[in-house]
């Protein structure tokens, strides 16, 4: 039988700031594997954005976060792989409930590990659609 069509779907990422800095990690997924993304995962069935980026960060980190705000989306195409993929990327931002949390890498099939990052010194290469982001100027401390 002939492959159903593709879909988009919708995915989460946050900007969890720490003073001056992000928290990034680097990809072992096959999508931007070996790159530093931000946590995050895909909106499931019901979810506000909120929601999913507070349950996505508490599953990939362990870190509980407030504050939470929607920033920007993005609309990434990725037609030079094998099996395209077509991802809505809806950008959040947040801040630690507790600012002596330290980040676990409660995935550590999907990341390497997480760190915290100086917003003017990012870690390379950023997972694309964060690098088409940065590269625009956006600033995640900046935006309202
Ligand atoms: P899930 O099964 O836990 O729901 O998903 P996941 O395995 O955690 O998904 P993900 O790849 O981490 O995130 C979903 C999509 O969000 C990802 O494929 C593409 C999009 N996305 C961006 N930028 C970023 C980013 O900086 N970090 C993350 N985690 N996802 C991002 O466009
Ligand atoms: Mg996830
Ligand atoms: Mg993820």
């Amino acid at each position: 039988p002939p492959a159903p069509p593709q879909k988009p779907k919708v995915g989460v990422a946050v900007f969890i700031l720490k003073g001056e800095k992000v928290l990034l990690g680097r990809r072992l997924s096959s999508v931007g594997h070996n790159t530093f993304a931000l946590p995050g995962g895909h909106l499931e069935f019901g979810e506000s954005f909120e929601e999913c980026a507070a349950r996505e960060v508490k599953e990939e980190t362990g870190l509980e976060i407030e504050k939470t705000e929607y920033l920007t989306v993005t609309n990434n195409v990725f037609s030079e792989r094998a099996k395209p993929l077509h991802l809505v990327c809806i950008f959040i931002r947040g801040v630690l409930a507790d600012t002596n949390q330290q980040p676990q890498n409660l995935e550590p099939e999907k990341c390497d590990g997480w760190d915290w990052y100086d917003w003017n010194d990012l870690p390379k290469p950023l997972f694309h659609p964060l690098e088409v982001l940065v590269q625009s100027g956006f600033n995640p401390f900046a935006a309202t």
